[in-house]
């Protein structure tokens, strides 16, 4: 996979937003705030990171990567086309009848989606049920998986967390898109995983306490991204990734605000977001 420079990594990454609001212009729903907070995350894995090879996907050497919180997988769709898995003009097909792109990942249709996903707290469980497997075979491939916030509300969450460190899984990676919102409110809300106290760190201690590395990062720095994910491995010690990051990040009108969760349709307020992330994208071209 080729490598990218900071500067190519956020062009494409705002294309990666366009290409999500084109999704859900033509869908008419889905959604919005995840997306776009995790839209670096998907940039540096598919651009930068991940071993992957979209012309050979049973590639002996690939990365296995897995998705959890499958309903923001407009990214995800846009990050595979966009890196040659399928052709970028299928990504206007999302969740229509008979489309290869369903508003949540199916993995025996689409090229390049490993594991399906939509009902929260299972992505975690199966990328340990990978790790395990790849362990027992001897097979040095690496696992990565893409968790929400809200899914650390959901007991099947900590028990893969569990079994991670019990099965000493240090080939296996959690990125955790900490965007603090879900489904139509702020996480701390709704049901807290912390007390807001971003001093005491807790949600990072809650994984340390079940024996991971623990990594705290800004979600939309590359170079925090990049250190992340590069930083040495410790033995039989499983890697959590925690990306702060902004629900709806790039387009400030909808940044930081639950009522994007999801998408209901205003085209207007879609087009008006294309027309900014495209002002943005040509002078960064400049
Ligand atoms: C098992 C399960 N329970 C409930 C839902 C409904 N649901 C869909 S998204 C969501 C919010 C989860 O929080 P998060 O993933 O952090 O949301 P986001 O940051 O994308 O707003 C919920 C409860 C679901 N998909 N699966
Ligand atoms: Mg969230």
């Amino acid at each position: 996979m080729k490598k990218h420079t900071n500067e190519e990594l956020i062009n494409i990454a705002t294309q990666l937003r366009i290409d999500v609001f084109n999704m859900l212009i033509a869908a008419g729903s889905g959604h919005a705030a995840g997306p776009l907070s995790s839209a670096d995350i998907f940039t540096f894995l598919y651009f930068d990171y991940l071993k992957h090879d979209s012309q050979n996907l049973s590639w002996e050497d690939r990365d296995y990567f897995l998705l959890s919180n499958g309903h923001i997988c407009p990214i995800w769709y846009s990050a595979l086309a966009r890196s040659g898995y399928f052709p970028a003009e299928e990504l206007l097909s999302l969740r229509k009848f008979g489309s290869r792109l369903q508003g949540h990942p199916w993995n025996i249709k689409t090229p390049g989606v490993f594991n399906s996903s939509g009902a929260l707290g299972n992505g975690g469980g199966q990328a340990v049920g990978v790790a395990i497997g790849l362990k027992m075979d001897n097979k040095p491939n690496h696992v990565y998986c893409v968790l929400s916030d809200g899914e650390h509300q959901e007991g099947s969450t900590w028990e893969a967390i569990m079994s991670a460190s019990k099965f000493k899984l240090d080939n296996l990676t959690f990125i955790v898109d900490r965007n603090r919102i879900q489904i139509d409110a702020m996480i701390n809300d709704v049901m807290p995983l912390d007390s807001a106290d971003t001093e005491k760190d807790e949600f990072a201690e809650k994984y340390k306490s079940f024996m991971w590395d623990v990594i705290n990062i800004d979600g939309h720095d590359f170079d925090e991204l990049r250190n992340a994910f590069e930083a040495p491995r410790k033995k039989g010690v499983p890697k959590a990734i925690i990306a702060n990051t902004i629900a709806g990040k790039g387009v400030p009108e909808i940044e930081n605000n639950p009522r994007f969760h999801d998408w209901r349709g205003d085209n207007e307020l879609a087009a008006r977001a294309i027309k900014h992330l495209q002002t943005k994208l040509s002078q960064q071209e400049l």
